[in-house]
């Protein structure tokens, strides 16, 4: 019996000082191991005692095994408890902690250019229209009165992809899918990318960006097309301006002009930005040719239209003062973030 006390006092001890799962199993596996428990054993030894001396020591035996397993029990809960406890407080987010800046974007300053000018054309009732980068042979060239032997069709100027097919290198083809589709009177203004093949240089880039525009109606005239493009100018330039029309060549226009803005930096005076003229060339324009309305199936003794074409970046450049057209296309930030 006296050993039986001395085991309960050495658990006692020995569990009080559980403080891991580690500890926990140790204390579990010394007093209650199937094979080396010390309370197995002493079960098992219950033989070996006098005959009269059994009953009483096997009875607080099985009282103290009894104790132990629900003690040794309740104390595993706690430790699970402590434990999620534990893992709870390791995984616990901070909701005070401030949120991380994300960096505001910007638009590019070729999409400011394009999106301004849009916007004066769609509050003159114009349409803005797209289409295809990769372009047919005869969108391109074909209906636009560009006939197979033109030098514009050379393969320098052109990437070809097939025989008949190419990168656009203008964004006439959009206008052109947009007369198949409509009926006059058409007002559409047509942006995006354009493709020539070029090297690099301060004044170069194999690709480029486009705002080209077409008017088709009864009874169009020249007239239309100055008052359009005069307005138009002066909204993007500002009202002091003056415009002056000159003759110019484009295949799939008669007669075509090409259109000049008093020179902004110095008023028409006479400076660096005008090469002295006074006049910056801002956009070529035309009376569509009656073989493009051939093409698209327009009586072309029903209809005039006029149209026009001009570079973004150009006008990105003049509005900016960017002396190299390879800055818009390096995605340099310190460069794209003058113009937030
Ligand atoms: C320029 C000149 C121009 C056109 C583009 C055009 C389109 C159709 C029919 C007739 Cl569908 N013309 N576009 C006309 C004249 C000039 O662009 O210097 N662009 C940068």
């Amino acid at each position: 019996m006296l050993e039986v006390e001395n085991l309960v006092q050495e658990f006692r001890r020995e569990f009080e000082a559980i403080k891991n799962l580690e500890q926990w199993i140790q204390a579990r596996d010394r007093y209650l191991s199937r094979e080396r428990g010390l309370l197995t054993r002493a079960l098992r030894s219950i033989g070996r005692l006098p005959p009269e001396e059994r009953p009483q020591v096997g009875k607080r035996l099985n009282e103290v095994k009894e104790q132990i397993e629900a003690l040794l029990e309740q104390r595993l809960s706690e430790l699970k408890a402590q434990m999620t406890a534990a893992q709870l407080e390791r995984q616990r987010v901070d909701i005070t902690l401030p949120g991380y800046q994300y960096p505001l974007g910007m638009r590019h300053p070729l999409q400011q250019v394009r999106e301004e000018f849009e916007r004066i054309f769609v509050r003159m009732g114009f349409m803005v229209m797209e289409g295809p980068e990769v372009e047919e042979d005869y969108y391109n060239f074909e209906a636009l009165n560009i006939p197979a032997n033109h030098p514009a069709r050379a393969d320098q100027d052109t990437f070809y992809i097939t025989t008949s097919l190419l990168l656009r290198t203008h964004t006439s083809p959009v206008q052109v899918r947009a007369m198949e589709k409509l009926q006059p009177p058409v007002r559409i203004v047509c942006p995006g990318r354009v493709f020539r093949r070029d090297a690099p240089d301060a004044t170069h880039s194999p690709m480029f960006h486009q705002i080209e525009g077409l008017v088709v109606d009864e009874g169009i005239t020249m007239g239309d097309l100055k008052g359009t493009l005069e307005f138009f100018l002066r909204e993007a330039f500002g009202s002091e301006i003056r415009v002056r029309f000159r003759p110019g060549y484009f295949q799939f226009v008669e007669p075509g002009a090409e259109v000049d803005i008093s020179c902004i930096f110095c008023g028409g005076n006479a400076c660096r930005m005008c090469k002295q003229s006074g006049w910056i060339e801002i956009l070529g324009a035309g009376m569509v040719h009656p073989n493009v309305f051939r093409f698209v199936k327009y009586d072309p003794n029903k209809y005039t239209g006029f149209a026009w074409g001009m570079g973004i970046e150009r006008v990105a450049q003049l509005k900016y003062g960017i002396d190299d057209i390879r800055l818009f296309f390096e995605n340099d930030l310190r460069f794209l973030r003058q113009f937030n």
